[in-house]
């Protein structure tokens, strides 16, 4: 008698690695790794569908902490492996993640040109104002006049504006999440997964022991002087409205960026969500129109690949 199979349901447990995590008690990256996991439960991406790249950082030890496939990689690089996994296998759901001092400052060259591309990949940037895991100094996210605990003076550059500047390299899907609302963040990574282009959602995420600025209390109001009101507010319950509707018409396009970067440069409140949404092709689309990429034969899986003898090669080089 036949049987119906039974669907399968990916849970939480299928995307978390069994290994020890050393991130600090209360830090926020766990938060934001939370949410991926859960993010990929909600859209039911089979685990070994997934690539998670990093760069170095605390926020760097993420794909240690997930059972899917997974690549760190060099401080800044997160955008170059991730485009080449993606090419390699453009049906991969490819996630790279990193730290504001990874992808804004010593990779802002590689994160100014994925934007350029469009390739299909989310890029999850962890944000706390700090080059974390050497120590806390000021990273390019830090505003100007300010210190944190661990910094020995106030920062005299102007912070970097991680919004404006993924809008005007070219991503097609900008957001801010913030780590500790894992619930609004797993529905912000669903939707950037789900956008059909490249997405940076830059995250808000505090780092109790380097950034006694920007902490939890201070995210929820709870300082002196804030009155109780948090500096957080949702776009998507305002009326703002992020999606280009017809990305043809230059004008749309140029309005909803000029929006989406004067909503990001509010700073008495910040606002969370999409800042700015526009299907265009993808990098992957043009290299299939000039024949370079084959969806059907991706390079991943071609025989050839695994089994090219690369002596001549190496004796090129001797
Ligand atoms: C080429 C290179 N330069 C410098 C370093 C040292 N380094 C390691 S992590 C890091 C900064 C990490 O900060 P961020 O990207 O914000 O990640 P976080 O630790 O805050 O998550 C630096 C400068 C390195 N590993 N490689
Ligand atoms: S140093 Fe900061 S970012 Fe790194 S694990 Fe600790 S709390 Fe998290
Ligand atoms: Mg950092």
């Amino acid at each position: 008698m036949a049987t119906t199979p039974t669907k399968v349901e990916f849970k939480i447990k299928d995307y978390k690695a069994d290994i020890h995590n050393d991130w600090c008690p209360g830090c926020g990256d766990f938060g934001i790794l939370t949410a991926l996991q859960m993010a990929l439960v909600k859209l039911q991406i089979p685990s070994h569908r997934v690539a998670v790249v990093s760069g170095i950082g605390c926020s760097g030890k993420t794909p240690h902490y997930m059972q899917t496939y997974a690549f760190h990689t060099l401080h800044g690089r997160v955008m170059p492996s991730v485009t080449g996994l993606k090419l390699a296998n453009p049906s991969l759901t490819v996630i790279g993640v990193g730290g504001d001092g990874d992808a804004y400052g010593i990779g802002a060259g590689h994160f100014v040109n994925g934007g350029r591309r469009n390739l299909d990949i989310t890029y999850i940037v962890f944000n706390n104002d700090v080059y974390a895991l050497t120590k806390g100094q000021g990273s390019p996210t830090i505003a100007q006049g300010t210190k944190t605990k661990s910094m020995a003076e106030e920062s005299i550059m102007q912070a970097l504006n991680p919004v404006a500047l993924a809008l005007v390299c070219g991503y097609t899907f900008v957001a801010r999440g913030y780590a500790l609302d894992v619930k609004t963040l797993t529905d912000l990574i669903a939707q950037g997964i789900r956008h059909r282009g490249s997405t940076l959602i830059d995250v808000l995420q505090t780092c109790p022991t380097y950034n006694d600025l920007h902490t939890k209390p201070w995210y929820e109001g709870k300082k002196p002087g804030q009155n109780g009101i948090s500096p957080l507010y949702r776009l998507d319950q305002t009326d703002y409205d992020p999606r280009v509707q017809d990305p043809a018409n230059r004008r749309e396009v140029s309005q909803k960026k000029t929006q989406a970067i004067l909503k990001s440069e509010e700073d008495e409140r910040l606002p969370l969500g999409i800042f700015y949404q526009c299907e265009i092709p993808t990098y992957e689309d043009y290299l299939e129109r000039k024949g370079h990429i084959d969806r059907a034969h991706p390079l991943a899986e071609r025989e050839d690949i695994f089994h090219r003898d690369v002596t001549p090669l190496l004796d090129a080089l001797t």
